[in-house]
């Protein structure tokens, strides 16, 4: 029996175990089996939400768009220093699926020859992570990822001695919480530190490359990435669909659960329950959470003040569902009824949203869009009830500012890739996000959900979650699972 399987083991699915397992090591690899057939959760080691060919579209475009014979050179995530597990950057992710920790993709622009460069068993966690592909696997891996050729990281180097351009990514992978725009500035922070004298990974990759072969020529890969990244395909909106559902599904449950006297990070938990019992792996971005004047300051995420009667709250929060992620922003009153001046402000800027919502369609411009919303909007102004005329003038306020169709979603909250400059097309996924600000009272007011761009239309991934005045408070008036948390 043992033998039996020690040659499909051997043959098959043996990713990092020991040749001789022990029966729980056994016990694993008759897991491995299962979940390969069931080809979902558990220990399953390459992703099941891409076609092999749409890895191999992907690698296609990206090399129409890098100049003539040129190779694209990606680095891996190196996996976490702690306990978390292992998380590939986006942009390697998305182009071959594959999760080993510092693996290395190699793409020949001339024909779309993809080889990856694995480390060997010795070199990989072994036991305690879960199977992971690497060189003692290359025939396994080259079938289930659809790349060419798998080589040890010994081989890169005889690959790179015929490459005269590569594109190399300049900034940090994304992982997890963290976006291009997020590396970019964090490396700038680090370089204004005269006693954190490190280059980025980056950047040393690419110092590397150079140091070898002095005569390549090395181009930024992230930007056609990004520009790749702005069209989403059918699977990606179905991971996105799922993504803005639990967003949607986390934020209702935090307004059941708000009460005058419950905490910032209490909502945070509720809404972490249902993303990972949704089948995400954390969030896709640290929570704002931000009752009262906490609400003003843009990307508060300290979430550790206690929500007051009176107060309004400010929720912005999105899972991170199979490397994918949605955005919204709601606010709500915390005890459960909006007064007369947040019923105001709130409702205006819910007014402005639909406004928009409306006016977003495949070929059309951002800039008409804004153009055309604030015109509408400028008559729902002149008969609109505010508490002051203070109000009334931010809310007028509101018509200037370019960016109430904010930033592009997908891979993370803030994706690189630009939807403003050109007409809107099926597949551009984007967050709808009107503000509303004064300062002179520390008033910010914004509701943001994630759309995508249809043949004739938009589909809204976070429409589940109440947008209107009557459907939040109607919402509010029932209990919520923080409601069962034993009381100190
Ligand atoms: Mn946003």
């Amino acid at each position: 029996m043992l033998g039996r399987y020690n040659k499909i083991v051997d043959k098959d699915i043996y990713f990092g175990y020991d040749k001789n397992p022990s029966l729980n090591c056994f016990r694993e690899i008759l897991n491995v089996i299962a979940n390969k057939k069931k080809n979902t959760g558990g220990q399953k080691m390459y992703q099941t939400d891409f076609t092999l060919e749409e890895f191999s579209t992907r690698r296609k475009k990206l090399c129409e768009a890098m100049e003539d014979n040129a190779f694209a050179l990606l680095q891996g995530a190196p996996g976490p220093m702690g306990s978390d597990s292992f998380y590939q950057y986006k942009d390697f992710y998305y182009l071959c699926g594959i999760e080993t920790p510092r693996a290395y993709l190699l793409i020949e622009g001339r024909n779309g020859h993809t080889t990856a460069f694995l480390p060997h068993i010795s070199q990989v966690e072994q036991q305690s992570t879960k199977p992971v592909a690497c060189f003692e696997n290359a025939d396994l891996v080259c079938k289930l990822s659809g790349v060419d050729a798998v080589l040890g990281w010994e081989d890169l180097g005889q690959y790179l001695n015929r490459a005269s351009t590569i594109y190399m990514p300049f900034e940090d992978g994304e992982i997890r919480t963290v976006n291009r725009h997020h590396a970019k500035s964090w490396a700038i922070k680090q370089s204004a530190d005269p006693w954190d004298t490190r280059i980025t990974r980056a950047a040393q990759f690419i110092e590397t490359v150079k140091r070898q072969f002095p005569n390549v020529k090395v181009k930024n890969l992230s930007p056609l990435m990004d520009e790749m990244r702005v069209i989403k395909s059918p699977a990606e909106i179905e991971l996105l669909k799922e993504a803005g559902h639990l967003t949607a599904l986390g934020i209702i449950e935090a307004m059941r659960s708000t009460l005058p006297g419950v905490m910032e990070y209490q909502l945070d938990a509720v809404m972490l329950y249902y993303y990972l019992a949704g089948g995400s792996k954390d969030r896709g971005y640290h929570a704002i959470i931000a009752g009262g004047e906490n609400a003003f300051y843009g990307h508060y995420c300290e979430n550790d003040c206690q929500l007051n009667d009176g107060d309004i709250v400010l929720v912005d929060c999105a899972p991170d569902y199979h490397y994918y992620t949605s955005d919204i922003g709601r606010m709500w009153p915390v005890n459960g009824v909006y007064s007369n001046a947040q019923k105001a402000i709130y409702g205006f800027v819910v007014e402005y949203h639909k406004v928009l919502l409306d006016l977003i369609g495949p070929g059309r411009m951002v800039a008409d869009i804004h153009k055309e919303a604030a015109e509408k909007m400028g008559d729902v102004l002149e008969n609109w009830d505010f508490a002051t005329p203070d109000h009334k003038e931010a809310a007028g306020a509101m018509f200037n500012f370019g960016g109430h169709i904010s930033h592009c979603v997908g891979l993370t909250v803030h994706d690189g890739g630009l939807h403003y400059s050109r007409p809107l097309e099926p597949g551009m996924v984007f967050t709808v996000d009107p503000q509303f600000r004064l300062p002179e009272e520390k008033l910010y007011y914004r509701v943001e959900d994630t759309i995508v761009i249809t043949e004739d239309g938009i589909e809204n991934f976070t429409a589940e979650a109440p947008l209107e005045i009557e459907d939040v408070e109607s919402l509010m008036k029932e209990k919520g699972l923080l409601q069962e948390f034993p009381e100190k």
